[in-house]
């Protein structure tokens, strides 16, 4: 039962950090966060922190990456 609950707080919590991504983000929504995207979000954001974001280095942050970059604590406490 209260596993049952965990992983449905963990849908939930992953279901809204998206709504974020697209909604508050990914103003232009072409489904990436741009550079200039992700400045406006974290404006404290570092050249460093965003190579290491990108992990496939296209130049773009897409909802995986943002997601693992978060997880990770890449993004601080936000
Ligand atoms: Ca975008
Ligand atoms: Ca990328």
């Amino acid at each position: 039962m209260k596993k049952i609950l965990i992983s449905t707080v963990a849908v939930i919590g992953f279901a809204g950090a998206a709504m974020a991504f697209e909604e508050a983000m990914d103003t232009d929504n072409d489904g990436v966060l741009s550079e200039a995207e992700m400045v406006a979000a974290y404006p404290n954001i570092t050249r460093e922190i965003l190579d290491a974001v990108d992990t496939d280095s296209d130049g773009n942050i897409s909802l995986e990456e943002w997601t693992v970059a978060k997880e990770s604590g890449l993004l601080g406490e936000g």
